[in-house]
């Protein structure tokens, strides 16, 4: 219930051009805009840890790892970890709302600072998707597992198969039947996706999400959220990005790789998330009625998110004080 908690939008606008501001444009405009004063200079730092939603417990636990000279990629993984068994949570692991026919799917990937990815799709009965995503990176030849032979190889890791519909999910899907209406709903649990960004002391970025997937989605449906460069980039050299929300629409504009490339490109993580949510919105005249949220951030530990729709936001530690940040989004309307 806490990450449904709808967030005013407090101080947005000035946290928007602090979070915003990237480093590598400040230097650039170092000489011109901000000796002029217009731009601020945030300090930035490192580790860091950001999150998409208000995920309290995942971010800290990503950041006790680094704080305990953990890799980034041991971050994500137990910070996701975190959320995965969590019970209360619907959209993610165990108790994650179901698909139509009640099965609850799971999709997750990691991708490590070397730019080796891994995923499981279509994942039934193991409640840790992103540490078998993990596996699959690190033990196998291949990228992507999915379905009975995603469960297969995770029950040959070590991994145990639970029933993984809690009773809530279970009542909440029977509610469902009754009308039966597939509609995503904006910033409701079923976009609680979680995707998280870490970069470690030695400055290394590695990224994780995982999900349920939409609540009472088709049965075999597969999201943005474990797709490469959807759901999911990391460039160790540039940054990375991360998304929730219409698995369909961050698909078709392969969000989190546009992102970094234009972080690439120069642009700062927030003009980067902007810039990607456009895209979304310029090409679907019905973007009113669904959510996308992005976060990205750079080498540099900038950081930056924005949505469609408000009720976006993203958790951050930085310097070892937990935030949650409301995200800027484009429909004002
Ligand atoms: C999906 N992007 O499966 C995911 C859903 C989501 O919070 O973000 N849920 O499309």
């Amino acid at each position: 219930m806490k990450r449904r908690k709808f967030i005013q939008r407090t101080s947005l606008s000035s946290l928007a051009v602090v979070t915003g501001a990237s480093a590598l444009a400040c230097k650039e405009n170092e000489t011109n805009k901000a000796s002029e004063g217009t731009i601020p200079i945030t300090p930035h730092s490192i580790p860091l840890v950001v999150a998409t939603w208000n995920v309290k417990d995942a971010t800290q636990k990503a950041w006790e790892v680094l704080q305990k000279e953990g890799t980034a990629l041991d971050a994500v993984e137990q910070g996701c970890g975190i959320e995965e068994a969590n019970a209360e949570g619907q959209s993610v692991g165990l108790g994650g709302l179901p698909d139509r026919d009640g099965n609850v799917t799971l999709d997750a990937c990691i991708m490590n600072k070397e730019g080796h990815y891994g995923a499981v799709v279509y994942l039934q009965h193991i409640k840790h998707a992103i540490s078998v995503a993990r596996k699959v990176m690190e033990e196998t030849p291949h990228v992507i597992l999915a379905g009975k032979g995603a469960e297969q190889f995770a029950v040959s890791q070590g991994f145990q198969k639970e029933n993984l519909l809690t009773e809530a999910s279970k009542k909440a899907w029977e509610a469902w039947k009754i009308k039966s209406e597939y509609q995503p709903i904006i910033n409701i649990e079923n976009h609680d996706t979680i995707g998280m960004l870490a970069i470690d002391k030695n400055g290394d970025l590695s990224g994780g999400c995982t999900t349920s997937g939409l609540a009472y989605k088709m049965a075999g449906r597969v999201g943005d959220s474990p797709i490469i460069g959807s759901g999911l980039f990391i460039d160790n050299e540039v940054g990375g990005a991360t998304a929730t929300g219409l698995g369909e629409e961050v698909l078709k504009t392969v969000g989190s790789f546009l992102i970094v490339e234009l972080m690439r490109q120069g642009k700062s993580p927030q003009e980067a998330c902007e810039e990607a949510i456009g895209r979304i919105v310029k090409k679907n005249p019905h973007f009113k009625e669904f959510q996308v949220g992005y976060v990205a951030v750079n080498k540099n530990g900038d950081i930056g998110f924005y949505s469609i729709h408000e009720g976006f936001s993203v958790s951050k530690i930085q310097d070892g004080t937990f935030e949650n940040i409301p995200s800027d989004y484009f429909n004002k309307s």
